[in-house]
């Protein structure tokens, strides 16, 4: 019933077989090991699917739909307000339990005066800066200020009972979750809300993480998406049948495009959802050329888009489970168009009106075929090598005394050259690479960041701000200044992510370089031997500065007095001289930020390539090591050559087996 759970199983017994029959063996301690490890780790291997949206685009009803019951809050309204993650049911946390992680106090204070900042206030301590939330002015907000301002009201109205809690976690019970995930003063506290719940997505070993809109978690959780991004196996992407793509979508989907090509798979998936407002099969397919339209804008070719309706494929899955309410009966006739006393259609049936098996299809391939089936792979090179291995100690024990007597007056000199070789290497060829990459890397993230520019300006200074009605104009084009200054640094430190991501690409083919080297130079003094290969490290990335930093913001504001009224600006050729002047006065704040983010980078990269070399090389020593003392037993004949090979055919078996399956 449960693939992905059977196979990874299969493959963890089998990896326990190989090592039983390898260990004790001389010099083979160190591979029986790993592959005990390498069980283990597939047996507690998850599958982490991230889903990702605007507000209120579906993506916790599609998470309902997908768990199949009414489990995460839904509504018309913003609702979803903090990172909450459906997770497999532990002994320690049955299904049902939910697990709050507060917000450290440090952390919920610097989130705060944060959030102040955007407003211009500096407050001594939390209590004064609170204080100050009712005196902002929220007359002109420019859009990017909004989820700040949500922010503090929540904090202002929680902090009262929620303030002790924090630095703690909690365990709750489901009502209270509801509160937790969509209860923006509780919310606003939480870290991270996790619940235990156990449903055929789940017992596949599945973590389902459900964000707030992309508004928020754009403005709030910087640098959390992108981390899920990152790291999630699969990631979802929901949009609303009729909604445009708004101006964080965007965001998202073009980091999404910067950064897909470093990934081995595409593990992208998109969701029209809502599909059940279209109008004709015409119209739907006009509403998929138009989201395909926007993907292919941000740089994504090829997604694969489904349209889904999340409500009638939870009303299918609680009408097959007998759990229908009167309401939701009632919608699941509107949606089958089933008459008020004709039976109720089959749950099969409206599931696959909803659309939703055809995406389950696709994505449990993905995630049983393309995603297990690479740690299967992995799993049989760990067990091909003690396959091999095993030979070559046969091979020599097989040949005549002569020969190895001969290997024996070599061994210790092969043995001390070899590691030699290892120790005298160094990193400096890779770490130039590295500087060169990154430099060519940051002399495109300014290019780009110029290129656009003019869309980033006209986005912040748009004919609906700056209207002459009346309103205090100059305080409208601060407004929209600081709304450029707002989206030049949030693409900066955007770029800055998807760059270290595009060195942490880099960085591991580098290493996977440097060990097959490795590997084939020892190979050319000790015959068969080969390192275990490279295993990819995650680097994390650096917290990069959220604002630029500006010598003397007046000379950049003194651009703002270019404009004359808004006749001028849109209609003749204002807005290009301010842009122009902005473009200017930017180039110097610009150019600091990525230095300085490039110097972060530096320090990531470089601490982190001394210590991979470092592990790499006590790796490859004790691979060596290892293999020196096996070597030396099958040359001494202190191995029972038919044990050997009956050992080896068995492990043979095993890869066999695996391939027949
Ligand atoms: N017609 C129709 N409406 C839907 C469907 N799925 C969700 N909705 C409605 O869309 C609204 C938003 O749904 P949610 O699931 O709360 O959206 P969300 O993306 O989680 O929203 P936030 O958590 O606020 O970011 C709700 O009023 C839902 O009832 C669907 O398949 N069809
Ligand atoms: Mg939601």
């Amino acid at each position: 019933m449960n693939q992905i759970q059977t196979t990874l199983r299969d493959t963890a017994n089998q990896l326990r077989r190989v090592s039983a029959e390898i260990a004790g063996l001389p010099g083979m301690e160190t591979q029986a090991r790993a592959l005990v490890e390498r069980a283990e780790r597939l047996e507690a291997n998850r599958f982490t699917v991230a889903l990702f949206g605007a507000f209120s685009a579906g993506k916790s009803s599609f998470a309902n739909a997908l768990l199949g019951d009414m489990v995460l809050p839904v509504s018309p309204n913003p609702t979803t307000a903090a990172i909450n993650k459906i997770l497999p049911p532990t002994e320690q946390y049955p299904h049902g339990t939910v697990r709050v992680l507060m917000k450290t106090r440090e952390a919920m204070e610097h989130d705060i005066m944060r959030s102040l900042a955007v407003f211009d206030i500096a407050a001594a301590d939390v209590s004064e800066g609170l204080a100050a939330v009712e005196r902002i002015d929220v007359s002109q907000m420019p859009p990017s200020a909004k989820p700040h301002y949500t922010f503090l009201k929540a904090v202002l109205k929680g902090w009262p009972v929620m303030a002790e809690q924090l630095g703690g976690e909690q365990l709750v019970d489901m009502k209270a979750f509801k509160g937790f995930v969509a209860k923006e003063e509780k919310a606003c506290f939480a870290d991270s809300v996790e619940l235990f719940y156990d449903c055929p997505l789940t017992a596949q070993g599945i973590t389902l993480v459900d964000t707030p809109g992309a508004d928020s978690i754009n403005a709030r959780h910087t640098g959390v998406a992108f981390d899920y991004m990152k790291n999630a196996d699969a990631v979802l992407f929901v949009t609303y049948y009729n909604h445009a793509f708004a101006q964080a979508d965007r965001e998202f989907l073009l980091q999404m495009g910067r950064v897909k090509e470093t990934f081995e798979l595409d593990k992208m998936f998109f969701i029209v959802n809502a599909a059940d407002l279209a109008g004709s099969p015409e119209e739907l397919n006009g509403v998929l050329a138009h989201v395909e339209k926007n993907l292919l804008a941000c740089g994504i070719r090829h997604p694969r888009i489904y349209p889904v309706s999340s409500q009638t494929a939870l009303l299918a899955r609680l009408h097959e489970q007998e759990k229908l309410s009167p309401s939701a009966e009632k919608v699941y006739r509107q949606r089958t168009g089933t008459l008020e006393g004709e039976p109720l259609p089959d749950a099969k049936k409206a599931l696959t009106m909803s659309g939703l098996p055809a995406f389950e299809r696709d994505f449990f391939r993905f995630t049983l075929e393309e995603l297990t089936q690479m740690v299967v792979e992995a799993a049989r090179g760990e067990i091909k090598r003690a396959h091999d291995t095993l030979g070559e100690m046969i091979a020599l024990a097989k040949q005549g005394e002569e020969v190895r007597h001969e290997r024996r007056q070599t061994l210790e000199a092969t043995r001390r050259q070899t590691l030699e070789t290892l120790a005298s290497f160094t990193p400096a060829a890779i770490e130039r690479e590295l500087a060169s990459e990154r430099e060519e890397l940051l002399y495109y993230v300014r290019q780009r960041l110029f290129f656009r520019f003019q869309e980033l300006f006209q986005y912040a200074f748009n004919p609906s701000v700056l209207v002459d009605d009346g309103r205090n104009l100059k305080q409208a084009l601060k407004g929209c200044l600081q709304e450029l200054l707002h989206s030049v640094s949030y693409d900066l430190a955007q770029e800055l992510r998807a760059t270290s991501l595009r060195l942490e690409k880099f960085f591991n083919n580098s290493g996977a370089r440097m060990v097959e080297q490795w590997s084939s130079q020892l190979a050319a003094h000790v015959a068969g031997f080969s390192l275990a290969p490279y295993a990819a490290r995650r680097i994390p990335t650096p917290a990069f500065d959220e604002e630029l930093s500006i010598a003397s913001l007046p000379q950049v504001q003194a651009a703002l007095n270019l404009f004359k009224n808004a006749k001028d600006f849109f209609e003749r050729d204002g807005k290009i001289k301010m842009r122009e002047a902005l473009e200017k006065q930017l180039q110097q704040p610009v150019g600091g930020y990525l230095q300085r983010g490039g110097e972060q980078l530096a320090r990531t990269f470089a601490s982190a390539l001394a210590q991979m070399v470092d592990e790499e090389r006590a790796r490859a020593a004790n691979q060596l090591e290892e293999y020196f003392t096996g070597l030396l037993a099958a040359l001494e004949m202190r191995v029972d050559i038919a044990d050997l090979e009956r050992r080896q055919r068995r492990i043979a078996e095993q890869l066999a087996a695996r391939q027949a399956g």
